[in-house]
């Protein structure tokens, strides 16, 4: 059900990738910069009528020319110290995503390691929130969700998300 794997999140097949997104949803670099460019210009024209998103929440579009069918924008805290509401917000970014999955009734869907890279986010403090934020989700709500994929670009996170999803097993 939870899979780690290391790569490029915008080759993935699934019915959605989320992005690593600024409130703005108008793009950037990173993740986002690459979802953008996969999918095209028409990513952005449908992100402008979504008039932003606040930190810790998330909001769907089409996924144009990825192979993804949908793209799930989530907005990460930025890092400031760790004393600014930063575990829960990013904790609320992969509920949210999880949330609107399940509202479309969509059963794949690949998480990049959100705020971890321009935000600045302790990757050694992200991992475990993120993992067992999905656990979590995956016990206590109905969900048409069975297939989610941590899509680790660099090997630090990819190692860490290995440790930790296998600890659980
Ligand atoms: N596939 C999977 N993961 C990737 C890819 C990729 N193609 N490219 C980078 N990563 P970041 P943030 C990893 O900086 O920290 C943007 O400007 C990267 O190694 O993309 O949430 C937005 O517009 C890191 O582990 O996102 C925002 O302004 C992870 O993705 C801001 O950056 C997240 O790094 C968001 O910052």
């Amino acid at each position: 059900m939870i899979q780690v794997i290391q790569g490029d999140i915008t080759k993935l097949a699934v019915d959605a990738i989320v992005n690593a997104a600024n409130s703005s949803l108008l793009g950037g670099g990173g993740v986002d910069g690459a979802i953008h460019r996969a999918a095209g210009p028409e990513l952005v024209f449908e992100c402008r009528m979504l008039h932003g998103c606040q930190t810790g929440d998330a909001k769907l579009t089409h996924g144009y020319n990825l192979p993804a069918r949908y793209v799930i924008h989530a907005v990460g805290p930025v890092w400031r110290g760790g004393h600014n509401h930063e575990s829960e917000l990013l904790a609320s970014c992969y509920r949210r995503a999880l949330e609107i999955a399940t509202e479309r009734g969509l059963t794949s869907i690949a998480f990049p390691n959100i705020s971890t890279g321009i935000y600045g986010f302790p990757k050694e403090k992200a991992c475990p929130i993120a993992v067992e934020t999905v656990q979590k989700f995956l016990e206590e709500q109905q969900t048409s969700v069975s297939d989610i994929r941590f899509v680790c670009f660099d090997e630090e996170n990819y190692r860490l998300y290995r440790e930790k999803v296998a600890e659980s097993h």
